[in-house]
């Protein structure tokens, strides 16, 4: 396939790039729901999302994650894949019931094997592997018995990072507790949109707060069965962080009202989760806004949340222009769509300032000491043209922008470490089902046929152009 005109001034526009530090992580992203299929392959246990998609409504079309991009039997072609973009790193998730079928008790032998099969593809493939623990996809057995709103997960969760960390410490020195505290638990439990469905305040707060507890539990548990064999060799440390997605909230006016929207929507989404996992606390202000709905909060559990980081890993893909909305549920901010601005087809304005502003606010106001862009992509409306090529120059200019976004952080001091597209492959999109396309590469799925598309060459093009020009 040669690449066209148009594809070789992108390619052009990417040696154009300003120079990143010589050992920047350039990942993608992946989650094992939305890619792995073979759902009932090997002992793998029910999810929480297996039962979701078959419940009539909660999925589009009625999708299920059954099939994907059956990435667990073809992993050894999607490595070769991410080489043949020069990845060097890859983020992917582990599936709890793949290795608990019940969530704990009994361990699935071949479970463990499968990620141990895909680490030592990445590592003779010369990818760094960054594996995060929870993506969603709760043992259903757990769920039956309370899940996150129970505070018995946290044991459970943290038995579930022993038995991987004991089978994986020796060759991961890289891991995320949770993607996403804030989907887990008001994308879960307040809004109902994911599995498991609910809706009630006390409880997405409490599962909020259970969340993080089992992220503080789970991180020496990672340290400890860290393998020292590596930081002999004077190889990389294990380092240890969580990765949340975080969504600036701009007033829509300088009225007061519209600044306290603003300022309840940034509590709401970023300083709920921020604040505790930096050593702060819940924010007071969302403390006295959220009133009899607030958390069960036992003496401790603030220190065990804040237990110090390695990293912070951001997940960016919008910010929220707010105005204030009594009558709206919390945050009782109403979203409103800028005019004209670009957006994607998840109605997600195209904002790459955002992503240097969080990173500047990250470093500064939180001081992290590092800090990866774990997930930052854009789903449009792909298809292959009659020479089965994909033109996405859409996707193309957005990374291009995001990443100049995170150089500019960059340039001004931030501890920024690596940066994932989200996401490898056209994936399932949650709620959405397969209708909304976030990959570099394109999925046929019904033939499981991948298609490098022209973003997916543009930043192969980006991080051979920064591996040719050392520091
Ligand atoms: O697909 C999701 C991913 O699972 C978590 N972060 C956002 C992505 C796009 O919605």
């Amino acid at each position: 396939m040669l690449p066209g005109k148009e594809l070789l001034i992108q390619e052009k526009m990417s040696s154009d790039f300003p120079r990143f530090p010589s050992g920047f992580a350039w990942g993608a992203a992946t989650a094992a729901y939305q890619i792995e299929g073979a759902a009932q392959t090997d002992g793998r246990g029910e999810s929480i999302w297996d039962r979701f998609c078959r419940t009539p409504g909660r999925v589009l079309d009625g999708d299920t994650g059954d099939v994907a991009c059956d990435h667990y039997h073809r992993y050894r072609d999607d490595i070769a894949l991410m080489q043949s973009l020069g990845l060097n790193a890859y983020r992917f998730s582990i599936a709890w019931p793949r290795i608990l079928p019940q969530g704990r008790g009994a361990v699935n032998p071949a479970g463990l094997d499968f990620y141990d099969r895909l680490v030592d593809s990445l590592l003779a493939a010369n990818s760094t592997p960054f594996v995060t623990l929870y993506h969603w996809d709760l043992p259903q057995a757990l769920q039956d018995e309370g899940g996150w709103a129970d505070r018995a997960i946290v044991d459970a969760f943290a038995h579930y990072a022993n038995v991987v960390s004991r089978r994986l410490g020796d060759r991961v020195h890289h891991w995320i507790t949770h993607n996403e505290p804030w989907c887990v638990s008001f994308l879960g439990h307040y809004t109902g949109e994911h599995a498991p469905g609910r809706r009630d305040l006390r409880e997405t707060l409490q599962v909020a707060h259970n969340v993080l507890l089992s992220h503080g539990a789970a991180v020496p548990i990672l340290r400890a069965n860290a393998r020292p064999e590596h930081s002999r060799k004077g190889g990389t440390r294990t380092r240890v962080g969580i990765t949340c997605n975080l969504t600036p909230g701009v007033p829509a006016s300088d009225s007061e009202s519209d600044m306290a929207a603003a300022r309840r929507w940034d509590g709401y989404f970023n300083r709920w989760f921020l604040d505790p996992l930096a050593g702060r606390g819940y924010p007071e202000d969302m403390l006295a806004y959220y009133g009899p709905a607030v958390p069960t909060i036992q003496p401790g559990d603030l220190d065990r949340i804040a237990v110090p980081l390695d990293f912070f890993g951001l997940n960016y893909y919008f910010r929220a222009v707010v105005s204030d909305d009594p009558a709206a549920p919390v945050p009782q901010a109403h979203q409103h769509r800028v005019e004209g601005a670009d957006y994607t087809v998840m109605d997600w304005e195209i904002y790459p300032d955002g992503l240097c502003e969080l990173l500047l606010r990250l470093s500064r106001e939180y001081r992290f000491p590092a800090i990866y862009v774990t997930e930052n992509g854009a789903a449009f409306a792909d298809g292959a043209d009659s020479e089965g090529v994909v033109h996405d120059a859409r996707r193309v200019a957005f990374l291009q922008a995001h990443i100049a976004a995170v150089h500019q952080a960059l340039a001004a001091g931030t501890p920024l470490a690596g940066y994932f597209v989200w996401s490898l492959l056209d994936n399932f999109e949650w709620a959405y089902g397969y209708a909304k396309r976030f990959g570099i590469v394109y999925v046929d799925y019904p033939t499981q046929r991948r298609i490098i598309k022209d973003s997916g060459r543009w930043y192969a093009a980006l991080i051979n152009a920064q591996r040719a020009r050392p520091l």
